[in-house]
């Protein structure tokens, strides 16, 4: 059973270089996918460095900054046209530790999608300032309430897709682009019926490297979510 990282960077030269040999050392089924979206820091270079010194490195050079949810469709299309079996979501500053990547890994043998999460045993988010925090615990509180889901964590983005779902969902579909994009793929996922598991993680905030949180991706998950619960009253989901 292979399995692919996607890994989206914007101007993350110093974690890359780190990053990538931590996954690949996590389980030799595992491969990376960067999708680097022309950073200035030279990111994507780095990658094609990177992947020249290992097979099982590859890269997906975007022209322009358009934002996470892009870079993900793009990279599970890139996924699709190849052989894996299990596509990973994560980030690449080391919020998402790649020592959980093999619980996902085990978790997916038993699940179409896993999650995971930092509020399946309380709060696992460390260094974040308190305000950061409410928001996100929050923003799940309401993602919660108005899907219907009963997931604790719907807006994180360390996750581990069966082929089979992404196969499922519509990604041209797809239009959010922030946080609202986590909750979008899950809850697509859901509605057609996979299976959801959610795994324990600790959230570490980002040691390296400038944050890219803005209002307008909090605007975005706050009216995301009731449109999603129309499209699937509406039956216009697909
Ligand atoms: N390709 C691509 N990657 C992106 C883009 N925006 C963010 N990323 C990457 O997506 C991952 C998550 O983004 P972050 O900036 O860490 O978002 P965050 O965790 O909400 O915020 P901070 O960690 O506080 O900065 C990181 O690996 C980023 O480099 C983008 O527009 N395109
Ligand atoms: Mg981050």
């Amino acid at each position: 059973m292979n399995a692919l990282v996607v890994l989206p960077t914007y101007n993350e030269k110093d974690n890359l270089l780190r990053i990538v040999p931590e996954i690949l050392a996590q389980d030799e089924r595992l491969s990376v996918l960067v999708v680097d979206d022309n950073s200035p820091d030279g990111t994507g270079q780095l990658a094609d460095q990177l992947a020249k010194e290992s097979g099982r490195v590859h890269v997906l050079h975007r022209k322009a900054k358009e934002g996470l949810g892009k870079a993900y469709l793009a990279g599970f299309r890139w996924a699709l046209a190849h052989p894996f079996e299990c596509i990973l979501e994560m980030d690449a500053d080391f919020s998402h530790h790649p020592r959980y990547l093999p619980d996902l890994l085990l978790a997916s043998e038993s699940a179409d999608l896993v999650l995971g999460s930092r509020y399946v045993s309380g709060v696992n988010v460390v260094n974040w300032p308190m305000g950061r925090l409410l928001l996100s615990y929050y923003a799940n509180a309401y993602a919660r309430r108005v899907t219907g889901l009963s997931v604790r964590d719907l807006t994180g983005g360390f996750k581990c897709f069966r082929r089979r779902v992404l196969e499922a969902i519509d990604l041209d579909a797809v239009h959010s682009n922030g946080y609202a994009f986590q909750i979008e793929m899950t809850f697509r996922a859901w509605k057609r019926g996979f299976s959801i598991r959610e795994v324990p993680i600790v959230f570490t905030d980002r040691e390296q490297g400038n944050s890219k949180m803005s209002k307008a991706i909090v605007r975005e998950a706050i009216w995301m979510v009731p449109k999603l619960r129309w499209l699937s009253w509406t039956g216009q989901l697909g």
